[in-house]
């Protein structure tokens, strides 16, 4: 049976990752995974995380089998958290969520239903997009067409190329974009943006799927809210496969939601039968602990309190390395303009540079960055920014 197979080739991203790991270098740095990195280069448990599970430690009294939707409470704070606490959506009983084993697990099960049961064949994905978009929707039998977003010569988005292709979507298409802080080019679409998109898809009867990964990445936990909230004014029905590996730093706990917005409660409830009939074939119901945590976080109001700060200090230090790697790059007399990184949102930005340099600066500087060009600035402090500033500034 497994004579005859070929290797599979490594994730392009992750990868990179098990190369960096191999690199006996002391200076190397990692700008390849979009993971969060603190001034000292650690991923640390967030405080808030920390507490919520000393809670746990001591109340939890069963590890019986959660539903197949999860977390009792879960679904109700995550509504709160995408959508406002008493928004019109949210009091509108025509959001319905499941908890999902992560961002991937979320998406995984939304493209099964998309296709199983509601005969969707095509879905959008922008041109550049998170690598395993690709791979998640083929796996699970759908079409994948792409839509254009960057503007390689002004580093910024492709509004009009975009709203051009998606003018092909027809009924029962789905568009998936990112909620903010795209991956990769850190580029947003700006409220007005937002609204022509959800205008379009709703005059061409196509839905949205909003792929939600980094809620607070980009200028707060609320505020980066606003184009999925704004879009779900506008169309019938929408879709948003959210994770928390990012937010709440529980990359290795595998939590995130899948959540429907219906046209009534009634099409909702018979939608979500089936979204639970999807989960229940793959994996029949979800592990507890990553829920648990978010949930006592979010249900606490000191504890909430606490985690939009630990974010806004992720956020904001991200921010200043983006605006320190700028000034440093100016400074060391490079011409080449790289302020469009400043402007940029969240973890990910693209640098610009060649798969050439890109390869030059893993052999001959130990920095780690995406053949595409794309940095996590995330993984930038102030002790190894001198270190890739002069790498970059070599293969340049
Ligand atoms: N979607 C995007 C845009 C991402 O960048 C990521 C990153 O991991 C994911 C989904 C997957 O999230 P998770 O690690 O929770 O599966
Ligand atoms: O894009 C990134 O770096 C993150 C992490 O298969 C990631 O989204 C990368 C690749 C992958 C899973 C997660």
């Amino acid at each position: 049976l497994f004579s005859a197979i070929e290797q599979a080739p490594a994730d392009p991203i992750l990868g990179l990752t098990d190369a960096f790991k191999a690199d006996a270098r002391s200076n190397k740095i990692n700008l390849g995974v979009g993971i969060y990195k603190n001034e000292a280069g650690q991923t640390p448990v967030l405080d808030s995380v920390k507490k919520a599970e000393a809670l746990l430690l001591e109340t939890q009294t069963s590890k019986s089998y959660l539903g197949i939707e999860g977390v009792a409470e879960y679904s109700a704070l995550v509504q709160d958290l995408l959508f406002g606490e008493s928004s019109d959506i949210r009091q509108s009983n025509r959001l319905f969520t499941a908890q999902a084993p992560g961002g991937t697990g979320s998406l995984r099960v939304a493209a099964e239903f998309l296709v199983n049961v509601a005969n969707v064949s095509t879905i959008w994905v922008s041109n550049p997009t998170w690598a395993n978009h690709n791979a998640i929707f083929t796996a699970a039998g759908l079409t994948v067409k792409s839509y254009r977003y960057y503007d390689k010569q002004n580093h910024g988005l492709d509004f009009d190329g975009m709203l051009a292709d998606l003018s092909q979507v027809e009924a029962n298409d789905v568009v998936l974009v990112h909620g903010c802080c795209h991956n990769p080019t850190g580029i947003d679409l700006n409220l007005e943006q937002w609204q022509q998109l959800a205008n379009l898809c709703k005059q061409q009867q196509a839905m949205p799927l909003f792929d939600f990964a980094y809620q607070g990445f980009a200028n707060g936990v609320e505020e980066d809210a606003a184009g999925l909230r704004l879009v779900a004014s506008i169309v019938p029905e929408l879709m948003v496969a959210n994770s928390f590996s990012k937010n709440f730093g529980l990359y290795n706990e595998r939590i995130g939601g899948i959540t429907l917005l219906s046209e009534s409660t009634d099409s909702g409830q018979r939608a979500f039968s089936q979204v639970k009939k999807t989960i229940r074939a793959i994996y029949s119901n979800p592990p507890a602990h990553g829920a648990l945590i978010v949930a006592t976080i979010l249900a606490n109001p000191e504890l909430k309190q606490l985690w939009i700060e630990e974010v806004k200090q992720m956020r904001e230090r991200i921010h200043k390395m983006r605006t320190l790697f700028v000034s440093k790059l100016a400074d060391a007399g490079i011409t080449q303009d790289f302020s469009f990184i400043e402007r940029q949102n969240g973890m990910f930005s693209f640098s610009g540079l060649s798969v050439e340099q890109v390869d030059r600066l893993k052999q001959e500087f130990g920095i780690y960055i995406v053949g595409s060009g794309r940095i996590s600035v995330a993984g930038m402090t102030r002790s190894n920014m001198d270190d890739l500033v002069a790498g970059i500034k070599a293969v340049l």
